[in-house]
């Protein structure tokens, strides 16, 4: 496309140009009338970028938010005006709390009927806006059609610079028909924060000067050069690496160095160690209620622990903690920055981060159950899957089983294969499965599901057979219950259960009907592996329904344990 003189063309086509320009070559979206001018350039571009048609808004505001965690570069979603923004809206959030870039377009009544009301109208600076604390980086409405190429610029530097995260970008529907000549702009690049060499040498000296370092590394903005990196630095000084909450592929599971996730159920042993660290470096982790504990493994907001915080985001500096070092760099610079870092020959503490790696194996040997143990069906799918399968999961308490018997190859090795939101959105985890099918067509997609997970965007079921995607297979784990609230129900009100019980459908004749491959539903864990064979094979999406007793409500323990300490107590 020669830049200095594009031909005239509407501003919806102009669009289109520009998102190709940018490297993308997919975005997700439900279709409106808001934006036919849009649809009508992808169209017309339709040989370099598709646009997959979702049956629901949140399925594809998560599908682009999947995205925006697969590739680094912003995830892209189309949506129509009221209705479609706010089904969107969970995406947003969840873009915004897992810092994934992500461009959100919505569709705008015509100019000349601003402010009236008009049908669907929304003021979506109001809605997403700064003031409105979580969903949008930067709210943005394009009122010239010649000025549309800057927008969309400025939207990419936006949510990929500092911490990522997402951008709206507000398209009134006469703009959109509007004829523009207006050239689109290059490839953009994130300016990017590197840590000055003072920052890295009091770190040193801060490293030296302690007995029981602990690393707790997340967030987004790693590359597989940064994480390599983040190893070199890790082994160099013997340090303990844990992982922060659902950014578990940041570093390799099955290093010596790596201590396990410091997320939800942490293990009991993890938490400990990191109460009892002396200096803690976190490094691109956002330090959020779910990695803090709740605030108490660091208590805010003066921890007991020293403290580096390396963040891409100066804001995210000093928000909650007061730190002993605040470096403000991009993980692609604070990488190869601190595997420079000179190392002395031996460090008093390697016993202490020999132990954090042994208390994590010692983590991943289960305490058997019957007749469905959720540990051994982890187990088994990593025996039979590659390192590069993309796991994705939503919001409950089956991830637990995820989160702690799957072994996340880094993503140094094998690009992100952790897809799931530190937001706890419950129904992120079927449309980033179907998003990283259809993106990663080559790769292998689990998503595990529960039975009220699944059923808030299983619809996205539709989506994954229109679009093609083959190599996905999407365990639902069926224990009849909303079981995290009823676990928390239990703990706060014994005994008194309401809301938290499910009706299910026959979740395989459910995917049945969607064409999708679906074996008899799996009751024990010598069933699992068998039907996991068969859907890995079968060449098509495939369903495989797990029951799971209630009772058995995580890793850890039992509903019934559970009501009958708060009974006690
Ligand atoms: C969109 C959304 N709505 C509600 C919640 C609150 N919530 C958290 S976990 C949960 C229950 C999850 O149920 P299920 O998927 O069956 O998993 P289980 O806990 O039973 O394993 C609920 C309702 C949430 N996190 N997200
Ligand atoms: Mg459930």
């Amino acid at each position: 496309m020669n830049e200095a003189i594009a031909a005239s063309r509407s501003a919806g086509h102009a669009l289109v140009e520009a998102l190709v320009a940018q490297g993308i070559d997919t975005a997700f979206g439900v279709p409106g009338e808001s934006y036919l001018a849009v649809l009508d350039g992808f169209f017309a571009h339709a040989d370099r970028i598709r646009f997959v048609s979702c049956r629901h808004e949140n399925g594809a505001a998560f599908m682009a938010e999947a995205q925006g965690k697969l590739s680094g570069r912003p995830g892209i979603c189309f949506v129509t005006r009221g209705p479609g923004a706010s089904n969107a809206a969970i995406g947003l959030h969840t873009a915004f709390q897992d810092s994934t870039p992500m461009i959100l377009f919505i569709g705008q009544v015509a100019s000349d009927q601003r402010d009236r009301e008009a049908f669907q109208e929304v003021d979506y600076r109001q809605m997403f806006g700064p003031g409105t604390l979580g969903f949008a980086k930067w709210v943005g409405e394009v009122q010239d059609a010649d000025r549309l190429p800057e927008y969309v610029a400025r939207a990419f530097h936006v949510a990929m610079q500092g911490r990522p995260g997402p951008v709206v970008i507000v398209l009134p529907e006469d703009m959109l028909r509007e004829a523009t000549s207006a050239p689109v702009l290059p490839r953009i690049e994130p300016a990017r924060a590197a840590p000055a060499p003072e920052a890295m040498r009091d770190l040193g000296a801060l490293l030296i000067a302690a007995e029981r370092p602990f690393v707790i590394a997340g967030g987004s903005g790693w590359t597989a050069y940064a994480c390599a990196a983040l190893e070199r630095f890790a082994e160099a000084w013997h340090l303990p690496v844990g992982c922060a909450f659902r950014f578990q592929d940041v570093f390799d599971n099955r290093h010596p160095n790596y201590a396990g996730d410091v997320g939800i159920g942490i293990n009991p042993k993890l938490a400990a160690r990191v109460r009892e660290a002396d200096l803690v470096v976190a490094i691109g982790a956002r330090l959020g209620e779910m990695t803090t504990g709740g605030y108490e493994l660091l208590q805010a907001p003066r921890p007991k622990q020293k403290l580096v915080h390396i963040h891409a985001g100066a804001e995210e500096l000093g928000r909650v903690y007061a730190g002993d070092l605040l470096v403000n760099a991009s993980m692609a610079c604070a990488g190869p920055a601190l595997a420079a870092l000179d190392a002395p020959a031996s460090a008093t503490w390697a016993a202490w981060s020999a132990a954090a790696h042994a208390d994590y194996e010692a983590n991943l040997v289960p305490s058997p159950v019957a007749p469905l143990d959720m540990a051994e069906v982890m187990k088994c799918i990593d025996r039979h899957v590659p390192d590069d399968t993309i796991f994705t999961n939503g919001a409950g308490n089956f991830s637990g089983w995820l989160h702690r018997f799957h072994r996340y190859a880094g993503l140094r090795h094998a690009g992100r294969t952790q897809l799931a939101p530190t937001s706890g959105a419950m129904g992120y985890g079927v449309p980033a499965a179907v998003a990283a099918a259809l993106l990663e067509p080559h790769r292998q997609v689990i998503n595990i599901a529960g039975d009220g997970d699944f059923l808030m965007t299983g619809q996205e079921l539709a989506t994954a057979i229109a679009h093609g995607a083959t190599k996905l297979v999407v365990i639902v784990v069926d224990n009849g219950s909303y079981g995290t609230i009823r676990m928390h129900q239990e703990r706060e009100y014994p005994g008194r259960v309401l809301g938290s019980s499910l009706g299910n459908p026959d979740f395989a004749a459910l995917a049945r009907a969607y064409g999708w491959w679906a074996g008899e539903r799996v009751d024990a864990t010598a069933a699992f592996e068998p039907a996991l064979r068969e859907a890995l094979a079968v060449g098509r999406p495939a369903l495989i329904h797990l029951r799971l007793d209630t009772d058995v409500i995580t890793s850890r323990t039992t509903l019934s344990a559970i009501r009958k300490k708060a009974e006690a107590a």
